[in-house]
């Protein structure tokens, strides 16, 4: 009798307190990937954001669109509902048949080499709701994640996101840890992270 093949591989856990972690490596073929990547760089609406601090305006180190099914309020920017572009409903169905969750929107961060970077916080929008899966999938160079827990930032933890990488991120992690994504000297090619949320509508 033939088998089914799994609908998905699993996920290897990464030992954290007060926190769910996991990682995926390749979910998809190097050619694949690279393709999807460059895909994606030429067809997506990006946009710098800017952000308003002390009466400065600072444009954000990385370029960003998203697509979703409700609204979306980060980093103090209201994200309106936005209809999916196919591929990128593509790779929602993939990452979601990977973690076994269901996503509504996501947000693409688009880093053009190492100086592209994402400050330290915490994905814990109201939203979101308690203990939110929120799913991280990479394309391109490798970026080290770095997270601090909030009471005690000595407490650090890095994964290494390499290309087809996806993190699922879960449990009480957004209350007890930050994450950033470090500016880097090396000469970097391109990234592109798609991270998948759960507005509750
Ligand atoms: O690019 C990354 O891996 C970081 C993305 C992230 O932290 C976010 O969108 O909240």
């Amino acid at each position: 009798m033939m088998l089914a093949p799994p609908l998905s591989q699993p996920g290897v856990a990464i030992d954290m307190a007060d926190g769910e972690l996991s990682v995926f490596r390749d979910v998809f073929a190097a050619p694949e990937s690279a393709r999807t990547l460059q895909k994606l760089i030429d067809q997506s609406d990006w946009q710098q954001e800017t952000l308003t601090l002390f009466g400065r305006t600072i444009a954000m180190p990385r370029l960003t669109t998203w697509y979703g099914d409700a609204p979306y309020t980060y980093s103090g920017i209201e994200h309106p509902a936005r209809t999916w572009d196919p591929l990128v409903d593509g790779l929602r169905q993939k990452v979601e048949s990977l973690t076994g969750q269901r996503f509504n929107t996501v947000l693409l961060n688009y880093y053009r080499d190492g100086r592209d970077s994402m400050s330290w916080h915490s994905d814990d929008e109201p939203e979101l709701g308690l203990n939110p899966a929120i799913a991280s999938l990479n394309l391109g160079a490798t970026r080290r994640f770095r997270f601090r827990r909030k009471q005690d930032n000595t407490q650090t933890l890095a994964v290494a996101l390499t290309d087809a990488s996806l993190l699922l991120m879960a449990g009480p992690i957004q209350h007890h840890w930050q994450h950033a994504l470090a500016k880097t000297k090396k000469i970097l090619g391109p990234r592109v992270n798609l991270t998948f949320r759960q507005v509750r509508l």
